[in-house]
């Protein structure tokens, strides 16, 4: 039995909930002890509150029930150990030939085969999504892993031999493109050991047979400042430490990397993360076609990214003299060009000296960096190979999962992005995040508890309204135009002067002051402004948003990486056309900021998702410290209440789950109407739906009501047995009969 804790902070929560109108019936609830964990559809739990919500979801995981149905969405808690046949073959199996899938336990198999089947439920096939959320460790990431599993294990049963030798590859390349992903684009956090980085959209694209014949993988912004630096207790990428364990002594050789090397950009390397295994992302590599020459090249450049991190400066005597390199490091800057096959000398200059075009003639002028500028030069150039090298990587994957698309007619689209974070030092990087974690919140709170509501009263459905947290707000102090913190911050990046952040914090103050969501820490003597998320307040450090938003890459770096004598750098920074002579001026391009790019693409991500049905899946990390079968409460509560489950379920337990259009409707029941010879009783008494303006509304109750007498009637009239009711509906090209059946 995990421990006990917190018991004090839960006592105030049954205080709170007391205080309440339930109080009797919340303590008549709870007295049941003993049938808490049976609760697995969380709509069932009398009165609603986040007490007995909590204390349900307590009592299943303590006897290892790890799902729960919540309404519209499934309540994923977080073992954080391996559970056996939690996500076996087998079961894979049951979920995918029940009759019923949301009569089995709740799972995500059951999400899974729901939304497969919700694809083939209508005339023509409507795209679905999965929507996977929670904060950083909760599960995202594993549950995604798992549904992928789930979809790779049907089509495997599905495929006609015919089809066969295509629908294997592909699902086998899906699946592969996880352990590469994973190695290059997460990594132990304080929160947790394999955090995304990253943000994904994979699109499982099905045929008109409903087989899966192509995906296609969609990334947003990959926190790439991570290779050159690394907040304390954390990592770099996974792979980085993959290829300094797991290579063989030849391979050592050839990318320089002797055994017990100390890279500065290795940090905690003692620390073996399960993540650590080499040999997986290299086969998964090969399956996805990157031969092992290519791979050759790519942990090459990679370890020259490592020799690079330790190259250090130091001030000149001269100040019209260039930075000095420190003596320990010569040898690495050697290294580092051998291995990014760029000539010693263009790589110094590249970081030491900056070419400035000035007067009507354009004249060239060079000037030495300053040791902060060569520093920061350094780690532009990681970051700028780092970033393309990951971008390229997803266009490789993307091309082995490809088909045309008229080959498909459908998807099914999964979201896993970086979960909600708060560590003691924030950046732009958290912001960006905490953002994105903004946007899923505001399609929940959008798509179920605002537009559910309205759409009973415009139905004239009978309702009392129930009041949620809205996230309108917070974002609006993020991303609004003309004025937010993203507006702010790219005036900041447009001005081009040297950004003075105290300044740029009372400017903040002064344009947001009226945004509730902004506060600040006074007591912090580094410039900041405290945002209240709808998870939690989060504190963000101005020093280098400013200049992380520009992302600048000088010209010189961009040079010498497009001469450079490497295969795959010359892939990666290829010499764009008409412009094949070196580039020696300062390129003053318009810039695109970070914060602009990551709206757009976060936007054009909710547009697509917009256009799906949409179905959402809650993890949740029970306890901070990632440990196994531990559930604190007041971890879970803080989650619970940020993400407005409790609001949810009271909707859905008051409200109809069950919607049908009329015509739908009526098609789909006419036959309950028509009185029965051999039993006229029979006939379908239809009072307990709702009839509203467009459509029928039937609760659970009424739903299942229905369904079983239509089963009923078709077994006494035709004499058939269930199974060949199942069989018979099944090959009916009446859908909605199979939906039901
Ligand atoms: P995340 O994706 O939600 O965080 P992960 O999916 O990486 O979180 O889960 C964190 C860790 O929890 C995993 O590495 C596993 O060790 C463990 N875990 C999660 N789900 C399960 C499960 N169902 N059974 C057993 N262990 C599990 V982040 O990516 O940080 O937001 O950015
Ligand atoms: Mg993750």
């Amino acid at each position: 039995m995990p421990k006990q804790e917190n018991g004090q902070k839960e006592d105030s929560v049954i205080q709170n909930d007391l205080s309440e109108s339930f109080g009797e019936e919340v303590r008549a609830f709870l007295g049941d002890e003993e049938k808490l964990h049976l609760f697995d559809d969380l709509t069932k739990v009398n009165p609603v509150t986040t007490t007995t919500v909590l204390k349900c979801l307590q009592a299943r995981y303590r006897v290892n029930l790890f799902y729960t149905n919540a309404g519209c969405s499934l309540v994923a808690l977080n073992p954080f150990q391996p559970v056996s046949c939690l996500y076996s073959p087998e079961l894979m199996r049951e979920y995918h030939g029940a009759l019923r899938p949301q009569d089995l336990k709740p799972h995500i198999f059951a999400v899974a085969e729901q939304t497969y089947r919700n694809v083939q439920s209508q005339r023509e096939p409507v795209n679905q999504s999965i929507i996977v959320s929670g904060e950083s460790g909760a599960g995202k990431t594993w549950t995604s892993r798992c549904l992928m599993k789930f979809y790779a294990s049907i089509a495997a049963s599905v495929i006609s031999p015919k089809a066969n030798e295509t629908v294997e590859r592909i699902e086998k390349r899906v699946l592969d493109s996880n352990p590469v992903m994973e190695a290059f684009g997460n990594a132990c956090t304080l929160r947790n050991n394999n955090s995304s980085r990253f943000g994904k959209y994979i699109q499982l694209q099905l045929d008109r047979s409903h087989h899966l014949s192509s995906a296609s993988i969609q990334t947003f912004l990959l926190e790439k400042t991570r290779v050159a630096y690394q907040a304390p207790n954390e990592r770099n990428f996974h792979i980085f430490y993959q290829i300094t364990k797991g290579a063989t002594a030849e391979e050592r050789l050839e990318w320089n990397l002797p055994e017990g090397a100390d890279f500065r950009w290795l940090p905690n390397s003692e620390r073996n993360l399960d993540e650590d295994c080499f040999e997986v992302t290299r086969d998964a590599m090969f399956h996805l076609g990157i031969d092992r020459s290519t791979q050759n090249n790519i942990f090459k450049v990679l370890s020259g990214l490592l020799h690079l991190g330790n190259i250090q400066f130091s001030n000149p005597v001269d100040e019209a003299q260039p930075c000095e390199l420190e003596d320990k490091t010569k040898d690495f800057v050697k290294t580092a060009g051998d291995l990014l096959k760029i000539p010693v000398e263009e790589l110094l200059e590249s970081l030491r000296i900056r070419t400035i075009t000035a007067g009507k003639q354009q004249q060239i002028f060079k000037k030495p960096c300053s040791r902060a500028e060569c520093e920061t030069r350094r780690d532009c150039l990681a970051k700028a190979i780092y970033a393309k090298l990951f971008e390229w990587l997803v266009l490789v994957i993307n091309e082995s999962i490809y088909a045309d698309p008229s080959a498909w007619t459908s998807f099914i689209g999964l979201l896993d992005v970086y979960g909600f974070e708060a560590f003691p030092e924030n950046s732009l990087e958290q912001l960006c995040i905490n953002y994105a974690n903004e946007k899923l919140q505001q399609h929940f709170v959008a798509h179920y508890l605002k537009a559910q509501q309205e759409e009973y009263a415009a139905e004239g459905l009978q309702w009392s309204f129930i009041n949620y947290q809205d996230n309108q707000n917070c974002l609006e102090l993020i991303e609004a135009n003309p004025l937010s913190i993203f507006s702010l911050l790219n005036e900041e990046c447009r001005l081009n002067r040297p950004s003075n952040t105290d300044l740029f914090q009372t400017r903040i103050e002064k344009a947001l002051s009226n945004n509730q969501c902004l506060s600040r820490n006074k007591f912090s003597k580094e410039p900041n402004f405290i945002i209240s998320h709808y998870a939690g307040k989060v504190c963000y450090q101005l020093a280098a948003m400013v200049e992380k938003n520009k992302d600048p890459i000088p010209p010189e770096l961009v040079n010498v990486l497009q001469n450079s004598k490497d295969p795959l750098l010359q892939k990666l920074f290829p010499v764009a056309e008409g412009n094949q002579n070196n580039i020696k001026t300062q390129n003053r391009a318009a810039v695109v900021t970070v914060v602009s790019k990551f709206k757009g693409s976060l936007e054009h991500l909710m547009q697509l998702v917009n256009s799906t049905t949409p179905h959402y899946i809650r993890c949740i990390k029970p306890n901070a410290g990632c440990k196994a079968m531990t559930f604190q409460r007041e971890e879970v509560l803080s989650q619970l209440q940020a993400c407005g489950i409790v609001e949810a379920i009271t909707i859905s337990a008051a409200g109809f789950p069950v919607r049908i259009p009329f015509q739908s409707f009526t098609e789909r029941y006419e036959i309950l109407r028509k009185p029965c010879p051999s039993n006229k009783n029979r006939v379908c008494d239809t009072s307990n739906h709702h009839t509203a303006k467009n459509k029928a509304y039937l609760d659970s109750a009424a739903s299942s009501a229905f369904c079983n007498l239509l089963h009923a009637i078709l077994f006494s009239e035709r004499g058939w047995t269930l199974e060949n009711t199942i069989q018979s509906t099944r090959k009916s090209q009446r859908k909605d009969l199979v939906l039901i059946s």
